[in-house]
């Protein structure tokens, strides 16, 4: 068994923690691993693509989103997850969000093809914070409300450090030590902790800390308000619904492409064939291949990846490129190659060569 991974032992819960790195939030895609039902707890507005490329390659169905608090430091992809692959968006009755398809409290239980997970309130953070206690108990997803050696600030949000250290200390030390604790944020690179581990090191709420040591630690931390906060908190309680279009969830407008989980926009070859007229083909194989026996697009313009670097000057600003070589991998390699460039629009060809000939494409040379 993995240390990090709560289920791996089991195999029936497929889970991914991903990383915001800007606003150091932490995004947990759980899934059934027989009906692929999953979900994503504390998803980020501008990892949208990111979250939606990793459940279509990992071949889920995301039935919903899930907020642990309404953040105050980056915006949720709840609202651009249901416009795009339909999950339901799951917060907390108590949080003050509109717009949510199912508001929950206490004792509520969230299911996901056979496996669950249980609401606990957790207040403190903010009056609406919950946690989301595995069915087997075996993790817990604590928002901000437990950090690891650490704790949310309650000094907004209608924060109360009272109500937090009870949260604390009633709901969540009261579950076994060995129960991995799985926190909306960390800000020193730490990733999972244990009930065990936090109760005994726990700086803040640990140890033989009392609830007055607790408000008096908090009412000293002195932290600057969260960079995002003017824009996070009125976005979040509209479930992060775009107040002006969704920059980071829209499809280029020159092409229907996609960005994969490792970071390549792609199109599909159907789409190039009918569109050969009004795009750049950038072919990056070697001479060799070039005239081979794949063949080539037709139209198609030469040019060694080795040598794509040095000629970018050489090609054309004004149509969008689509870069292609013999399976797909050096041209993904091409098109971020372009787009770190600064060409607008740039995108891979998914498959290359290879899928072009099993879709029974033209091509020029030996081939066509
Ligand atoms: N510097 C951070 C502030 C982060 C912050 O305030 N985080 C909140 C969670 S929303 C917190 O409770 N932090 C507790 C801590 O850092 O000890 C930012 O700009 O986003
Ligand atoms: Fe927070």
């Amino acid at each position: 068994m993995h240390p990090g991974h709560a289920r791996d032992y089991d195999a029936a819960m497929l889970f991914r923690q991903l990383i915001d790195p800007r606003s150091s939030t932490l995004t947990y895609l759980l899934a059934d691993a027989t009906s692929r039902d999953a979900i994503l707890i504390d998803s980020v507005f501008e990892q949208f693509a990111r979250d939606a490329a990793l459940v279509r390659e990992l071949g889920v169905t995301l039935r919903h989103t899930l907020e642990t608090h309404v953040h105050a430091d980056h915006v949720t992809a709840a609202c651009l997850h249901r416009e795009r692959l339909g999950s339901t968006i799951v917060v907390s009755a108590l949080s003050g969000a509109e717009g949510a398809d199912r508001l929950v409290g206490e004792g509520d239980v969230i299911a996901f093809g056979g496996e669950t997970l249980s609401v606990l309130a957790t207040p403190g953070h903010t009056a609406g914070c919950v946690s989301y206690l595995t069915g087997d108990r075996k993790a817990v997803f604590t928002g901000d409300a437990l950090m690891i050696r650490g704790a949310g600030r309650a000094d907004f949000q209608q924060g109360d450090a009272h109500r937090l250290y009870r949260s604390v200390h009633e709901k969540l030390f009261t579950l076994n030590d060995d129960c991995l604790v799985y926190p909306a944020h960390d800000y020193s690179g730490r990733l999972v902790s244990s009930i065990g581990e936090e109760r005994a090191f726990n700086p803040r709420l640990g140890g033989a800390r009392s609830e007055a040591d607790f408000v008096g630690f908090m009412a000293n931390l002195a932290l600057p308000h969260p960079k995002q906060i003017d824009v996070a908190l009125p976005a979040n309680l509209r479930c992060g619904r775009p107040a002006d279009g969704d920059a980071a969830a829209r499809e280029p407008a020159w092409a229907p492409a996609r960005r994969s989980f490792a970071g390549v926009l792609e199109v599909e070859p159907e789409w190039l064939a009918d569109h050969l007229g009004e795009v750049e083909v950038l072919d990056v194989r070697e001479p060799d291949e070039w005239n081979g026996e794949l063949g080539r697009i037709p139209g198609a313009r030469h040019l060694p990846l080795g040598e794509l670097r040095a000629r970018l000057g050489d090609l054309p600003r004004e149509r969008p490129i689509v870069a292609v070589c013999r399976s797909g991998g050096r041209s993904a390699e091409a098109s971020l190659i372009l787009e770190q460039a600064g060409f607008t629009r740039a995108a891979n060809m998914n498959g290359g060569m290879l899928r072009w000939h099993a879709l029974g494409l033209p091509a020029d040379g030996p081939q066509g």
